[in-house]
């Protein structure tokens, strides 16, 4: 059977992680691609001499043209602009929204039967362009944003309540961004609601509201941290896992940013909601009932990816 063949559009933080993740699982052979001469190829390089260490035979090569992405079975997109410090996600909707016309043309030109996994910020208005510029199916364009914020929540409720991660599972929905909506309710510890976990005397509600207000601003935490850049390790990690969910007809249920028609009371428009992926992309968004304070936030939340698609058709008036 012939390889895979992973395409990874954009070969900075997150795209060399992505390489390096995606060779050492070997869920196929790796094309770094970037605007940048010689980054791609210097990173795969690299990555290559990997292979004789880690043990594995994954090709890796970098490219700054598009044509080799030719054929390729899953796309993950970072290319653009990471948030600096002090800047917002919609800061960088300008600069992005160019850099995603030209990322969805060539994939339209080149590779129009992938699954395209999109990372680059904002995240819910750029998943849109991008499929709006590549013309691909709705279902086999996504985002990256709802599997990093749970891991995000998971992480932080882990640490509340002393136990692995393995055995929390955490639900966040809504756009990636400030406006998200950590779903305490859909929250477990191997099956044990976090408000049953508060009335048991784990925690206290005011501790578990500042973990929902860590996890909104996760990303900026690191942000402020890193000072030069974003968060790379946890999204690389999460896009991984839709990719071989879509790879492996896993069909996992994954938080992601799928286009709605109709499902949430959300007619054409990506948001956060969890979807079921196998190998025809999509193939179910999943409607979970919520409860009035989760159904304000998601509001907050949809309005807030509203303004920014106007936002985008104002700058762009092909995308009108
Ligand atoms: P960075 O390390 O700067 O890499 C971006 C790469 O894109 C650079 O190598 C650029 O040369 C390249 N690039 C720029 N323009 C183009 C173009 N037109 N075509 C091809 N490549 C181009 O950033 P990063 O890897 O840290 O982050 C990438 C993106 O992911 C940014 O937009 C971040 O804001 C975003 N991000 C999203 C999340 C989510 O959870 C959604 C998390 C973290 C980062």
């Amino acid at each position: 059977m012939a390889r895979k063949k992973i395409a990874l559009i954009g070969a900075g933080n997150i795209g060399g992680t992505l390489a390096h993740l995606a060779a050492q699982k070997e869920l196929g052979d790796i094309v770094l691609f970037d605007i940048a001469e010689g980054i791609p190829q210097g990173k795969a390089l690299d990555l290559s001499q990997c292979g004789p260490v880690q043990g594995f035979d994954a090709a890796v090569t970098g490219t700054n043209d598009y044509k080799d992405i030719e054929g390729a079975d899953v796309i993950i997109v970072t290319a653009g602009v990471p948030r600096k410090p002090g800047m917002s996600r919609d800061d960088l909707l300008g600069i992005n929204l160019k850099v995603m016309k030209a990322v969805g043309e060539g994939i339209k030109q080149y590779a129009p039967d992938a699954f395209v996994i999109c990372i680059t910020n904002p995240l819910d208005a750029m998943v849109w362009a991008l499929r709006e510029f590549s013309g691909l199916p709705h279902n086999k364009v996504v985002g990256m944003a709802g599997v990093l914020d749970s891991a995000r929540f998971s992480t932080f409720l882990a640490w509340e309540f002393g136990v692995s991660v393995r055995d929390v599972t955490s639900f966040v929905l809504g756009g990636h961004g400030d406006t998200m909506v950590p779903v305490v309710e859909y929250s477990t510890v191997k099956g044990i609601p976090v408000p049953d976990l508060i009335k048991m005397g784990k925690s206290t509600q005011e501790r578990i509201d500042a973990i929902v207000k860590r996890t909104a601003n996760g990303g900026g935490e690191v942000v402020g941290l890193l000072k030069t850049g974003s968060a790379f390790y946890a999204p690389a990690a999460s896009a991984i896992a839709m990719a071989e969910s879509y790879l492996g007809d896993q069909k996992r249920v994954l938080p992601c940013a799928a286009y709605l028609e109709g499902q949430y009371g959300v007619d054409g428009l990506y948001v956060g909601v969890p979807v079921k992926i196998g190998k025809d992309g999509v193939e179910e968004v999943i409607e979970i009932e919520l409860n009035d304070q989760a159904k304000a936030g998601l509001q907050v939340s949809i309005d807030a990816v509203k303004d920014l698609l106007t936002a985008c058709k104002g700058i762009d008036n092909t995308l009108a």
